[in-house]
């Protein structure tokens, strides 16, 4: 294993790949099937387009990528690791101790697959959903950005084939074509989670997607990067230095479109909607219904609250908690217990579960003290412009369709509503047609002259990699 990629094979990578022929050889089959996906279903009419995109040069922290145009069919999708460490042990669940299984344990081939293929599925969905914003950027570094996410999700893609092909034998391989065949909101031939069945219609839902969604994503391939399987491990550690760009892309791009209508509010002195759509910006209530939406459905992408599923990844030592090695306990958390809600006699009660059975639970309480800081940061926008709207995340129980609270209606405030009194108020809490239909009226077409913004969304302060915001960051042909 070496920290530089090799570019000379077919198949970038840093496995050595060049010695295990076998699976080289599955893997450049597996390949033109990747690209036949990738022009059904990757950004559309995005060929020719010359992308000034980062590409993977090493897997050490630093240094790693560099910037060049690219055509995106060209770009060198491959498998890279990050270094392995010396003597690395499991560190938690009953084998806590044991030397960390560079191969697949037997007893344990199940859920692992289960494992990665679930999180396999996720990548090639994002990309599905996303693959008509192209026709509808706001600018060229908007482009730009959307694309990047784009060839890094399918590169996360490959990551996971890579352990399926090396790792599962004719199981993965079988499991590697479904990756492929799999399509997002097909009603015959879902995406394995619910998110990634949801359309991502407009640049709203895109920011609020990668900020939401992505942090799921940052979540869930930490936890697994804490995995007693080595090469997940090492695969999970070298994605998130990707992932860490995605929620970038999430954060700014609401936080600039906060920051536009607040500015346009303040400088007109308005605060009623109506008034602030007809100067073509989204007015902050629009702005906080598709929170609310990309919230609770990203809240269900953690699985229930009360899992043996979940038990199970942890006790085999197969998936940890989040920053797992830096937590101060025993790692076997056979004797704690930890909080989760139910909903009894129409009234939210807390109650103690076992530690192991709630790590869903734990995982999403790490997340949202993790999105709270975010609007936190988009709050600041509209507080500056002297503005008394505040963004707010809905209760955990709002909306949601998996776990305790799944079934009940529940109010962005936590209350326990009945079913007409919560429909009575939904157009209210969620995304309406109407609602989607004006945010899509501001995006009919692109902008794509270089430093040109759409009115609806305040330019970046700085460009990528250095670059002014007026550089050309795709060329057309
Ligand atoms: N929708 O005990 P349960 C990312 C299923 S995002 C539909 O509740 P468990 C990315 C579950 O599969 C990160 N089904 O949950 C972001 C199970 O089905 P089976 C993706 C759901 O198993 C943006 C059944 O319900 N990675 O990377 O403890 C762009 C009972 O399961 C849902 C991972 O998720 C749902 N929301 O945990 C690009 C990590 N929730 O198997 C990429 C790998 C649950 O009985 N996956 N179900 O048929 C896991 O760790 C676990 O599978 C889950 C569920 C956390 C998802």
């Amino acid at each position: 294993m070496t920290s530089t990629v090799n570019y000379g094979d077919r198949i970038p990578n840093n496995v050595d790949l060049g010695r295990d022929r076998v699976l080289q050889r599955a893997l450049e089959h597996w390949q033109p099937r990747y690209m036949g996906w990738w022009y059904d279903m990757g950004p559309s009419e995005s060929r020719s387009y010359d992308v000034y995109l980062r590409t993977a040069i090493s897997v050490e922290p630093e240094g790693w990528a560099v910037f060049d145009y690219v055509k995106m069919p060209d770009y060198r999708w491959g498998i890279f690791l990050a270094p392995p460490e010396a003597g690395r042990q499991i560190n938690f669940g009953v084998n806590k101790g044991r030397a960390a299984w560079t191969d697949v344990p037997g007893e344990y081939r199940s859920p692992l697959r289960r494992l990665i293929v679930t999180q396999g599925d996720t990548e090639p969905a994002s990309v599905e959903q996303q693959r008509m914003l192209g026709m509808s950027c706001p600018s060229m570094y908007d482009l730009r950005n959307i694309y990047q996410v784009n060839v890094e999700e399918g590169r996360h893609l490959w990551a996971m084939v890579y352990l399926l092909h090396r790792y599962f034998g004719r199981d993965g391989r079988e499991e590697a074509e479904g990756l492929l065949e799999r399509r997002s909101g097909d009603a015959d031939n879902p995406r394995i989670l619910g998110a990634f069945n949801e359309p991502t219609p407009d640049w709203l839902a895109f920011y609020m997607f990668t900020f939401f969604t992505d942090r799921d994503g940052k979540f869930q391939l930490a936890s697994l990067a804490e995995s007693g399987f080595d090469p997940l491990a090492r695969t999970c550690r070298f994605m998130l230095t990707e992932e860490a760009h995605h929620m970038f892309v999430g954060e700014t791009g609401v936080g600039r479109i906060v920051q536009r209508t607040a500015d346009v509010m303040a400088a007109n002195k308005i605060e009623n909607p109506d008034q602030v759509r007809d100067l073509g910006v989204i007015d902050l209530p629009t702005i906080q219904r598709y929170l609310n939406f990309h919230y609770s459905v990203t809240l269900d992408l953690f699985g229930s609250d009360v899992s043996s599923n979940a038990a199970n990844f942890f006790a085999g030592g197969l998936k940890g908690r989040y920053r797992e090695t830096s937590l101060d306990d025993d790692h076997v958390l056979s004797e704690t217990t930890y909080a989760v809600s139910d909903v009894v006699d129409g009234r939210l009660v807390d109650r103690d579960a076992p530690a192991l059975s709630t790590l869903n639970e734990r995982l999403r309480d790490d997340y949202i003290g993790e999105v709270q800081a975010g609007v936190d940061r988009w709050n600041r926008h509209i507080e500056h412009a002297g503005l008394p709207f505040r963004l707010m995340l809905p209760h955990k129980g709002f909306h949601r369709s998996i776990g305790n609270l799944a079934g009940h209606h529940i109010s962005p405030d936590g209350r326990v509503l009945s079913e007409d009194e919560w429909n009575a108020r939904r157009r209210a809490w969620l995304p309406s047609e109407h609602d989607y239909a004006f945010v899509q009226s501001l995006m009919s077409g692109r902008v794509v002259e270089p430093g040109k913004f759409a009115n609806w969304i305040a330019p970046p302060r700085t460009g990528v990699n250095r670059k002014p915001l007026d550089f050309e960051y795709v060329r057309f042909n």
